[in-house]
């Protein structure tokens, strides 16, 4: 049995956890996609369902880049129904086995959401029309605001883009990505959005780049209740590349495990990048096997079982 078919829908409680219409906690572990307009071939059935009764993953991550190669933001109207299919098809696979959904509107070049907040409105009320009923699917608002955005920036955001969902989803989970590039929880924790309480913030974390002043920063933010979703993170550099450091990796896992919060890894693709779940070589879509993967993926799928 899956975690979505014992668990059902999830909201925050009043503690900040995750928890199911029971008041009992619920930690969700799984992996992002890369750009879903990078590897559309990653979004199968067959993989989903490797994912989930193989891998023990319990919630996959639909990354949908806003601004880079055919970003929702910068392609024509055809590029955007592309985009919005293959969430379709996502969402749907991950329905159909049980499965928690991320719907991840991924900032990154644009640093700001304001930059392309009308465009995210019309997006979210899409969404949100189409996905109210279903109570596997969160809605993530901007993956990690960078550069010069401030919270300030971020919140204006959110208050205008949750109000959209909420009109026509009631009950979905929002994450909510926080300033330089999703790590400064203690911005949200000093002045949390208060108009939403079925609400978590976001914190990423790349192991070989980030340790324990991030975690730090995790601790303090876990301790006074701040509801948090790792909804991604690599054992390598922060630019996706580079050394695997696993002992800060389980530094990292053993921190969130403690905190009961949950995590997601970056990225299934083949790309020739470290935090790429596959090898370059590997241009299957499905039924891989050890051979097929990077040493991440490997790492990751102990981590799943363990969990399991
Ligand atoms: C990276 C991809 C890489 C791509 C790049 C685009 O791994 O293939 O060329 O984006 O700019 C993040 C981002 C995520 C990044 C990842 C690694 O959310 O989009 O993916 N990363 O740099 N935050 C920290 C690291």
């Amino acid at each position: 049995m899956t975690k979505y078919e014992k668990h059902g829908a999830l909201h925050v409680n009043n503690k900040g956890k995750l928890v199911d219409h029971n008041n009992e906690i619920v930690v969700l572990h799984g992996l992002s996609t890369h750009g879903l307009a990078w590897y559309p071939q990653y979004i199968n059935r067959d993989f989903f369902e490797q994912m989930s009764e193989e891998w023990k993953v319990d919630v996959i991550r639909l990354a949908m880049y806003t601004a880079e190669k055919d970003g929702y933001c910068e392609g024509d109207d055809e590029n955007k129904n592309k985009l919005i299919e293959l969430i379709d098809k996502g969402v749907r696979y991950a329905t159909e086995l049980g499965l928690y959904v991320i719907i991840d509107w991924h900032i990154l070049l644009d640093s700001n959401p304001l930059i392309h907040k009308d465009e995210a409105i019309k997006f979210f009320e899409l969404m949100a029309k189409k996905y109210h009923a279903y109570g596997n699917v969160f809605y993530e608002i901007c993956n990690e605001p960078n550069v010069d955005c401030t919270w300030a920036d971020i919140k204006e955001y959110a208050q205008e883009v949750i109000p959209v969902i909420r009109k026509y989803d009631e009950y979905a989970v929002i994450l909510c990505g926080t300033p330089r590039w999703s790590q400064d929880v203690d911005e949200a924790l000093a002045d949390p959005i208060t108009i939403d309480k079925n609400l978590m913030y976001v914190l990423h974390f790349y192991a070989d780049t980030h340790k324990d002043e991030l975690r730090k920063k995790f601790e303090d933010a876990a301790n006074n209740g701040l509801p948090l979703f790792i909804t991604e993170f690599g054992c390598c550099n922060a630019n996706g590349n580079l050394d695997n450091n696993f002992a800060e990796s389980d530094k990292w896992i053993e921190l969130a495990d403690r905190y009961n919060v949950g995590y997601i890894m970056w990225n299934i693709s083949n790309r020739d990048e470290t935090s790429a779940s596959f090898i370059p070589e590997c241009d299957k879509t499905k039924k891989f096997v050890k051979e097929d993967m990077r040493d991440a993926c490997r790492w990751f799928i102990d981590v799943l079982k363990d969990h399991a």
